[in-house]
């Protein structure tokens, strides 16, 4: 007789199970089984073996159950605010300007060389608590506001201790390249080869980057110096990522595809021959609509051609103090749906199941499926698009990590 640490009985399971039927995996009158942290069980009710007992059970009465949700692209530690610089750019200044007077991520940049890993844990679990209390269970976080090696890695550390210290799954991500700091600046090169010989060595003996991303664009780094920092996480066995097209296209995606770069992120600006390279690739496209949304960006990924040439399609929240200050999930998935014309099940794919593969967790969590991670989220709502369908609040009722419940309303 199996024994579950955790069994939930009684709900509407949208598994996010590709072997399931319909665009949710839905089990209509379902349960899941969770032993040892992983899912062991899930299925129709009837399935259920009868000599089964449970050390806890959730009776669901009908309601929703998803896996726990996936934010696989956020920089949630960093230092100061960027209120004043939202304020700016309402009255007109450009995203771009700011960056070429020195505000923008460098403004932030020397806020959090200034703080140190306890100031940094306390203001980022403030974030991560938001996210986290309306069903995130796995979160990105990513360095890139250091740009030193010592910043960097108090900022990957930072970010190792949520995912010690909170009830949540924490993947680091190594962005040194995210912009070239003042004291290189017109010395890019110069700023890469620290990169490429000093930090990625260093990170990742540390074992501080679970990946390593880049910013190629005009205002950060060209193709070639993504190159050369790609190649050296491949010398560190790190996979890659890349903000991409996010401003203009600088052939961000096809250096992503050339790399089988777990996720290219933006695309704003992606071309035709963008979309087929990571179409081929399988390099997963991850959308960040509240950068789209709080740039007041024209232009759009290019989703129908994303969608017909069958590149996975990821949603995040971007969460950052300068493009896009979100923290919902559910929001950015509300935003995914009426600014880039996803469907709310491709949505909810893009918050789990996809989201998971864009962090090399394909399989593992954003499913509920036998083997993958005991996560999931018990909703005040009844079917699946309704968590697309309100626009922040918090909607989560019983959220579960590894078969613990650490939080219910
Ligand atoms: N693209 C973004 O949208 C964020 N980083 C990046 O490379 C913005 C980061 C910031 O403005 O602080
Ligand atoms: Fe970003």
């Amino acid at each position: 007789m199996t024994t579950w640490d955790l069994l939930v009985v009684n709900a509407a399971v949208a598994s996010m199970d590709p072997a399931r039927r319909g665009p949710y995996g839905l089990v209509p009158d379902g349960g899941v089984g969770v032993i040892d942290g992983r899912v062991g069980w899930t299925g129709p009710m009837a399935d259920l073996p009868s000599a089964t007992s449970a050390a806890h059970t959730i009776d669901a009465a009908g309601a929703l159950v998803t896996p726990g949700l996936v934010d696989c692209h956020t920089h949630l530690v960093f230092g100061g605010d960027r209120v004043g610089e939202f304020e700016a750019r309402l009255s007109g200044v450009g995203y771009e300007d700011l960056a070429r007077r020195g505000g923008g991520i460098a403004s932030t940049v020397a806020a959090t060389r200034a703080a140190g890993e306890d100031e940094l844990v306390r203001a980022a679990a403030r974030r991560a608590e938001q996210l986290a209390s309306d069903g995130v269970t796995t979160v990105e976080i990513k360095s890139g506001y250091g740009l030193d090696l010592e910043t960097e890695r108090r900022m990957l550390a930072a970010a190792r201790r949520l995912g010690a210290e909170l009830p949540l799954r924490v993947q680091t991500t190594f962005l040194g390249a995210h912009t070239v700091p003042d004291e290189y600046r017109g010395r890019a090169d110069a700023y890469i080869d620290l990169v490429c010989d000093d930090m990625v060595p260093a990170v990742a003996s540390a074992g501080l980057a679970d990946a390593v991303d880049a910013f190629c664009e005009g205002i950060a780094f060209s193709a070639e110096q993504v190159t050369r920092v790609f190649d050296a996480a491949r010398r560190h066995s790190l996979p890659v990522k890349l903000h991409a097209d996010q401003l203009s296209d600088g052939g961000g995606a096809a250096l992503a595809a050339a790399f089988a770069a777990l996720s290219a992120d933006h695309l704003e600006h992606t071309s035709p021959a963008g979309v087929r390279a990571l179409a081929a690739a399988g390099t997963v496209a991850v959308l960040l609509p509240g950068a789209t949304h709080t740039l007041g960006e024209r232009a759009r990924p290019p989703v129908a051609a994303l969608r017909a040439a069958g590149v996975p399609l990821a949603v995040s929240t971007d969460a950052n103090p300068g493009t896009s200050p979100l923290l919902s999930l559910r929001l950015a998935c509300n935003l995914a749906c009426t600014l880039l014309g996803l469907t709310p099940a491709e949505a909810l794919a893009g918050a789990t199941r996809i989201a998971a593969r864009a962090l090399g967790l394909a399989g593992r969590a954003g499913i509920l499926a036998v083997g993958a991670v005991g996560d999931l989220v018990v909703w005040d709502a009844g079917q699946p698009a309704e968590l697309v369908y309100w626009m922040g609040g918090r909607l989560a009722n019983t959220v579960v990590v590894a078969g613990e419940v650490v939080r219910s309303a």
